[in-house]
C-alpha cells in the first residue's frame, strides 16, 4: 500500500528517487501529457458553464484522481516512490528544505524568474517547459512575490471547521468547505499557494512546476482530514445538479470514476499521519 509522506521527513534517498522518477516521466513525454490535461481543464472550468476540475464540488475528487494517475505513472518508473505532501503552514519560507538544490531548487532570478539551481533548472538540461503560456522554455518561480505570506495553521483550522462540503451555486461564490479550501472565498488557501510560488505555478499549466504535486497532495490530505473531523458531512451535491458533478456522476476525462468512488482515500493510499492499513503489503 502506498504511503504518502510529509516532504520534510523524506530521506536524501527518497528525495533522489522522487526527483529521478519525475525526470524520467519528463524525458519520455508522459509528464507533459499531465500538464496539457490540467491546462485544458482549467481553461474550460468556468463559474457558469460545465465545470469539473475547478470552481466546483468535484475540485477535490478530480484532483485526487489526477494525482492517483500521476502517482501510478511515477510508480511504473520506481515502485517505491509516492507523492510527498507539503504542509505550507509549517514549511513556509523560501529557505525551507523543499526549495534546496537537492530537491526542488530555489526561487527564480530577479531578471526573468528563471530557476537556476536544482534538478529542474533549465541549465541542468532535463526540464524544458513545453506546455505553457509563452515561448520561454525555462521553469519560472518567484517565491513570496505575488503574495507575501502562505496560509497559516489558524486560517487552515478555520476552514477545516466548516461543516458543510459545498453549496449552491456550486462555483467560486459558494459558501462551504470546498470553496474555502480552493480559495475563492475567505482566507484563500489553495489558490494563494499557487500565487506565492508564482511563475508557472500561477498559470493554468501549473503542473510544469513540480511543487504542484506536493501542494495538491497536501490539499488532498486536507480533504481527508476534513472528512475525519466531520464524519456525517457528505459530498454534495447528492444528485441532479446541472453543470457540476454530483456524487454519482462520471467525471471527465475519465469514463470510469465518480466522486463516490474517490471519497475514501484509504482504498488507494494512506498518509504517514495515519495508522497503517490493516491488510495488504506496504
Ligand atoms: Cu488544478
Ligand atoms: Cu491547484
Amino acid at each position: 500500500m502506498t504511503v504518502r509522506k510529509n516532504q520534510a521527513t523524506l530521506t536524501p534517498d527518497e528525495k533522489r528517487a522522487f526527483v529521478r522518477a519525475l525526470l524520467e516521466l519528463k524525458r519520455t513525454g508522459v509528464y507533459d501529457r499531465y500538464v496539457n490535461a490540467h491546462n485544458a481543464f482549467l481553461m474550460n472550468d468556468s463559474d457558469f458553464g460545465d465545470r469539473v476540475g475547478h470552481r466546483c464540488p468535484s475540485f477535490l475528487p478530480w484532483h485526487r484522481r489526477f494525482l492517483l494517475d500521476f502517482e501510478g505513472a511515477l510508480q511504473r518508473v520506481d515502485p517505491k516512490v509516492s507523492l510527498p505532501y507539503w504542509d505550507w503552514t509549517v514549511d513556509r519560507t523560501p529557505r525551507a528544505s523543499l526549495w534546496a538544490a537537492d530537491f526542488l531548487g530555489g526561487t527564480g532570478r530577479a531578471r526573468d524568474g528563471q530557476v537556476l539551481d536544482g534538478p529542474f533548472a533549465f541549465g541542468a538540461g532535463k526540464w524544458a517547459v513545453t506546455v505553457g503560456v509563452d515561448r520561454r522554455t525555462y521553469l519560472r518561480r518567484d517565491l513570496g512575490a505575488g503574495v507575501r505570506e502562505l496560509p497559516t495553521r489558524a486560517e487552515l483550522d478555520a476552514v477545516l471547521a466548516m461543516p458543510v462540503y459545498d453549496a449552491a451555486p456550486w462555483n467560486s461564490t459558494s459558501n462551504g468547505f470546498r470553496n474555502a479550501l480552493e480559495g475563492w472565498r475567505g482566507a484563500n488557501l489553495h489558490n494563494r499557494v499557487h500565487v506565492w510560488i508564482g511563475g508557472h505555478m500561477a498559470t493554468a499549466a501549473s503542473p510544469n512546476e513540480p511543487a504542484f504535486w506536493l501542494h495538491h497532495a497536501f490539499i488532498d490530505k486536507l480533504w481527508a482530514d476534513w472528512q475525519a473531523r466531520h464524519p456525517r458531512s457528505p459530498y454534495l451535491p447528492a444528485a441532479r445538479t446541472p453543470q457540476v458533478i454530483d456524487l454519482h456522476a462520471t467525471m471527465r476525462p475519465w469514463n470510469d470514476v465518480t466522486p463516490a468512488d474517490l471519497l475514501d482515500h484509504r482504498r488507494f493510499y494512506t498518509f504517514d499521519t495515519e495508522a497503517p492499513a490493516t491488510s495488504g503489503p506496504r
